[in-house]
């Protein structure tokens, strides 16, 4: 008889959903949403419905092994943990003995969200005085707009946006990355509430909308000063609301709002002025605009500064004062715990040097002094990171000791010395939180480790062994690690249901009651004027429009089938993408002679990658989109988009500029 075995999904997701597991015999069988998660309320997306044939496919990485072949051409032999573990040692021990602790680069990312196996490497490479990474891929820009005008305070719950009668959803492509909060939106919508998508091309998501907004690709903060022109202008800020709660509005109104008319904002973001002036209107008259912030304008030169634009305009409306109105753009927030109980920054022997994740081309190909080994876990650096020509040159110098601890053969594990099997979120203890609800939930394996696959943690604490680490945290086990997270004061845990929390139940979060009306800043105000940063007031900045004057901007969006470039060893999802596609416009098509269906490539000044083209009118002119992270494995020519994705940061806080690029693109 099968028993039925609660968990997570692992992924990094804002959906963090609630699982159902069958096992039968020590295997799942079957994998379904978790009816009672306050979430996700029994449901999931398309990838996890399937789940147990990723954790039993037959592609699982299942014994350690060592190459044999070149570097990249995926020929290993197996060894045995020992072996390996007693190769990396040894390795490392001569690295540390030659060249000092900083040779070393841990490469990590969020392969899986949960706390302490997303967290495991950190105690380990402090105690190394290895390298530090600047875990920068994702959204830190974006969190540095959100908290240059709010600080610390805590984003609404996601049901907030149930009372909302006009739901913004800018940036985030939501049906295919955040598909419960879509049920909000439809379930406002039933009730009357108008919803916007504000995006750069026509996702599955501007299915969901009212009012499909395209801007031009990084524009959208100059959009939010147009709005807020035209609100102040047209008496439609809230002045109340202002004089009580907010920094600066005035400031912004006199020195910087003048400056954008609905007709420069129409010049900077190809909208119309008649449009820009329409959804101020809209949007100030609404009762209670909530605005779901996703991540892809926030991957541009001027990301941060876009995020601090659009973070203004509920203060300016006074949306915030009333039930429904707001701005969610994530919810993880670290008050829930301190994650310095796993990540352990005192055992760090001196403040080592530090190398931006979005940079590793550069950390492996001209970083001075030099990286002799690079160990990857819980990430896929070969096709997820920028600038893929120099990461790949970086990933086959032959000097390079390279160890990635995978579930699957990757294009990174295909580069490295010793590739170490890693168990399925089902075969390891956890706990996890999300970023785009308040559920906690702790969990405990559903089946057994397969083959010999170890959690992340174990071989850390192998590593540690080996290399005469005594350190007593070393010798604590993952459940251990979770009571002692569990343990770290916090308001946001007072009061929660251990028990069920114990029980692997998902539980909620207790935020303050005046979670929405005490804002933790420095000033106790909404900051649209920030004394402690360059710019003062938010404003316009350009960007990048990397690789100068090549014809489109490229995006590149997530898929709806694979979660950056996870999934892709599921061949169901992999036939549901349909190969590695350009979205072009008809128009941009015919003008370069280029037909539906047919092999083109994309290029710039970093390289080059074969697409099938997909011509469609939702693309449109000036841009190209290309979704998804694929293998290169799985693609000819052997590159992804991120061979055309640049090594540039964003304003503030070093996140990536995955959006920021432009391309030409021919006939194959
Ligand atoms: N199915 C699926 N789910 C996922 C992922 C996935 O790859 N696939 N990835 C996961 C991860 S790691 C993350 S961080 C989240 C990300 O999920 P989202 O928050 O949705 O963020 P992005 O994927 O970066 O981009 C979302 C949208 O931003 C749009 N966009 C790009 N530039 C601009 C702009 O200048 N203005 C406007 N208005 N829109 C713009 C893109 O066209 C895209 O539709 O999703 C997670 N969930
Ligand atoms: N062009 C372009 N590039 C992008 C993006 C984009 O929108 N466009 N999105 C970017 C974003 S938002 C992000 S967050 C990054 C994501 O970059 P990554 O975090 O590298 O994400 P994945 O590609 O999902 O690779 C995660 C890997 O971890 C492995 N893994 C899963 N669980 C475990 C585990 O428990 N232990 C170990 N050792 N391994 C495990 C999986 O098998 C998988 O190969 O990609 C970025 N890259
Ligand atoms: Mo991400």
């Amino acid at each position: 008889m099968p028993h039925l075995v609660r968990s997570t999904c692992p992924y990094d997701c804002p959906d963090a959903c609630g699982l159902l597991v069958e096992v039968e015999g020590g295997r799942a069988v079957a994998v379904r949403g978790d009816p009672e998660h306050p979430f996700n309320r029994g449901t999931l997306c398309p990838k996890m419905n399937r789940y147990q044939d990723t954790v039993h496919s037959v592609n699982r990485l299942l014994r350690p092994l060592e190459r044999v072949g070149p570097k990249g051409s995926g020929e290993f032999r197996p060894i045995s943990w020992e072996a390996a573990v007693e190769r990396i040692a040894s390795t490392w021990s001569q690295i540390l003995a030659k060249h000092g602790g900083e040779a070393i680069l841990p490469y990590s990312y969020a392969g899986t969200m949960g706390l302490v196996q997303r967290n495991a490497g950190h105690a380990f490479f402090h105690r190394l005085g290895a390298s530090r990474l600047d875990r920068t891929i994702c959204s830190p820009a974006k969190d540095a707009g959100w908290k240059a005008v709010m600080g610390d305070t805590l984003a609404p719950h996601p049901d907030v946006a149930l009372e909302s009668d006009l739901i913004v959803l800018w940036g985030i492509n939501a049906v295919a990355t955040n598909i419960h909060f879509v049920d909000r939106v439809k379930r406002a919508r039933a009730a009357g509430a108008e919803v916007w998508v504000v995006d750069t091309y026509e996702t599955p998501t501007a299915a969901l909308a009212d009012r499909l907004v395209l801007t031009r690709p990084g524009s959208d903060g100059a959009l939010a000063l147009g709005m807020m022109h035209v609100m102040a202008r047209d008496g439609m800020v809230d002045r109340d609301f202002i004089r009580g709660n907010v920094q600066g509005f005035e400031d912004l109104e006199a020195e910087i709002l003048p400056a954008y008319s609905p007709e420069r904002v129409a010049s900077l973001t190809g909208l119309g002025a008649d449009v820009v002036v329409a959804l101020a209107r809209r949007f100030g008259t609404a009762r209670a605009p909530f605005i779901r912030l996703g991540h892809g304008l926030s991957r541009y030169a001027n990301g941060a500064m876009t995020v601090r634009t659009i973070v203004c305009l509920p203060a300016a409306s006074g949306a915030w004062a009333r039930p429904g109105g707001g701005c969610l753009s994530s919810t993880s927030s670290a008050q829930a715990f301190d994650l310095g109980e796993v990540t352990r920054e005192d055992l760090l022997p001196r403040a080592t040097r530090v190398v931006n994740m979005n940079r590793l081309g550069h950390a492996l190909t001209e970083l001075d002094p030099p990286v002799m080994s690079l160990y990857v876990y819980a990430s896929n650096p070969a096709a997820v990171a920028p600038d893929q020509n120099a990461v790949l040159r970086g990933l086959a110098r032959p000097d390079l000791f390279t160890v990635v601890h995978e579930r699957f053969l990757t294009d990174t594990a295909r580069f490295a010395d010793v590739v170490l099997p890693a168990t399925t979120s089902l075969e390891h203890h956890d706990l996890y939180r999300a970023y785009g609800h308040y559920c906690l939930q702790r969990v405990a394996p559903a089946i057994p480790p397969q083959g010999q696959a170890k959690p992340n943690w174990e071989v850390f604490q192998l590593l540690a062994a080996a290399m005469g680490f005594d350190d007593p945290i070393f010798r604590a086990e993952a459940p251990e690690l979770i009571d002692r997270l569990l343990a770290t004061p916090s308001p946001l845990r007072e009061g929660i249901d251990l028990a069920a929390l114990s029980a692997g139940r998902a539980v909620e979060l207790h935020l303050p009651d005046d979670a929405r009306t005490r804002w933790r800043t420095p000033s106790g105000r909404i900051e649209i004027l920030n004394p402690r940063l360059k710019e003062k007031l938010p404003t316009w900045i350009p960007t990048y429009e990397d690789q100068g004057k090549l014809p489109f901007r490229l995006m590149t969006g997530p898929s709806t089938y694979s979660l950056n470039s996870t999934f892709m060893e599921r061949k169901d999802l992999l036939r549901k993408q349909k190969g590695m596609r350009l979205k072009m416009n008809p128009d941009d098509a015919a003008a370069r002679d280029l037909r539906d269906g047919r092999r083109v490539v994309a290029f710039n000044g970093l390289g080059e990658a074969t697409f099938l083209l997909e011509v469609t009118r939702r693309a449109p002119r000036g841009v190209v989109v290309a979704e998804g992270v694929f293998w290169l494995d799985h693609v000819p020519g052997k590159r992804n988009v991120n061979v055309l994705t640049s090594q540039r940061l964003t304003d503030e806080a070093g996140g990536s500029t995955f959006y920021d690029n432009r391309v030409d693109v021919r006939g194959d």
